[in-house]
């Protein structure tokens, strides 16, 4: 993917994403406007719009606050197509996959459209502010936590009074979990791939251990800190398994984990943020390093459906 230089859109990124030790690093975001209800992004139904696409994990935390939250309605998206280009993140001109927002053909048109001398990599999830015509924020975490908010004061998914546990289980899910699988699957040494798939499996088994005597992360209700885990627990057996190599076990091999993972995705409105098959698409799109043909395999078949043992539901 490329990025973006005082407004220009440059097809290679002259800065390596990779350190002099292997090591993935990904690049800070550099939005964060805040929609509050102090202003000036205030929260308002049909006001914004989010940029998003199926395959990306970090866009998948917004959609699952929006689903979770009941905010479909309020908040309309347009996906970009499944697949790395030069271009970076690409709509199709009609169809499933076109912007009905702005009409643009590429994601970095509506950076541009933000600011026309924007320096950044063009990453998704970002909402659109259509009053003010900005990006508010290319930072999913705190997307998620403003959708938290489901335009209200209190916060369902970050209650006051859970706070401090659910931060604790965001600092060792992003490096560990979420990041963590990229770690392993863009490693460019084996000594830095060993380190991130065994600090992955490690967090992964604790907690399975959490789990077998808790209903969520923190407590008895959803929040925050379970949907940041989701996405990447969505896409693991059918692309990380494979794809980055994260395979000492499958998710489908830990009775807790899995049985919380189904519960999570039978809450309503999250198996419509679910494409495994987008999944594949886009993990095993073209890749030099990866995937040079661009084969896409058939398997595995992952069963989300189907009765678990807990039910969960958001703090009322
Ligand atoms: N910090 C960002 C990272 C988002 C991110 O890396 N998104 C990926 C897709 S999964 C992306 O758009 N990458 C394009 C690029 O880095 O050029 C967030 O969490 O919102």
């Amino acid at each position: 993917m490329g990025v973006m230089i005082d407004g220009v859109y440059q097809v290679e990124d002259p800065a390596p994403q990779t350190d002099a030790d292997g090591q993935f690093r990904r690049a800070a975001s550099t939005i964060r406007h805040w929609i509050t209800p102090e202003g000036p992004f205030y929260p308002e139904p049909g006001r914004y719009h989010l940029y998003a696409a199926w395959n990306c994990p970090w866009a998948h935390r917004a959609l699952l606050g929006r689903a979770v939250m009941g905010l479909e309605n309020q908040i309309s998206v347009s996906y970009a197509l499944p697949r790395r280009t030069p271009q970076g993140w690409v709509f199709d001109a009609e169809g499933a996959f076109a912007d009905g927002e702005l009409g643009v053909l590429s994601l970095h048109e509506v950076y541009a459209r933000q600011s026309p001398s924007y320096t950044g990599r063009i990453t998704v999830p970002v909402p659109w502010d259509r009053d003010t015509q900005q990006i508010v924020s290319n930072e999913s975490a705190d997307i998620l936590r403003m959708l938290g908010q489901g335009f209200d004061a209190a916060s369902r998914l970050y209650p006051a009074g859970k706070a401090e546990d659910i931060d604790r289980w965001n600092a060792s899910i992003y490096p560990e979990i979420n990041n963590g699988v990229y770690r392993a699957g863009f490693a460019r040494t084996q000594s830095a791939y060993d380190e991130a798939v065994i600090a992955l499996f490690e967090a992964l088994d604790r907690i399975e251990a959490h789990l077998a005597d808790s209903a969520c992360l923190v407590g008895d209700h959803v929040t925050e800190a379970d949907l940041r885990l989701f996405p990447t627990l969505a896409r693991f057996d059918v692309a990380y398994h494979y794809a980055f190599k994260c395979n000492i076990r499958k998710l489908s091999e830990y009775p807790h984990l899995w049985d919380y993972a189904r519960a999570l995705y039978a809450l309503p409105g999250v198996a419509a943020t679910v494409k495994p098959e987008i999944y594949k698409q886009g993990y095993f799109s073209p890749s030099e390093l990866r995937n040079p043909l661009g084969i896409v395999p058939a398997g595995p078949m992952v069963h989300w459906e189907g009765p678990t043992e807990r039910k969960l539901t958001l703090a009322p």
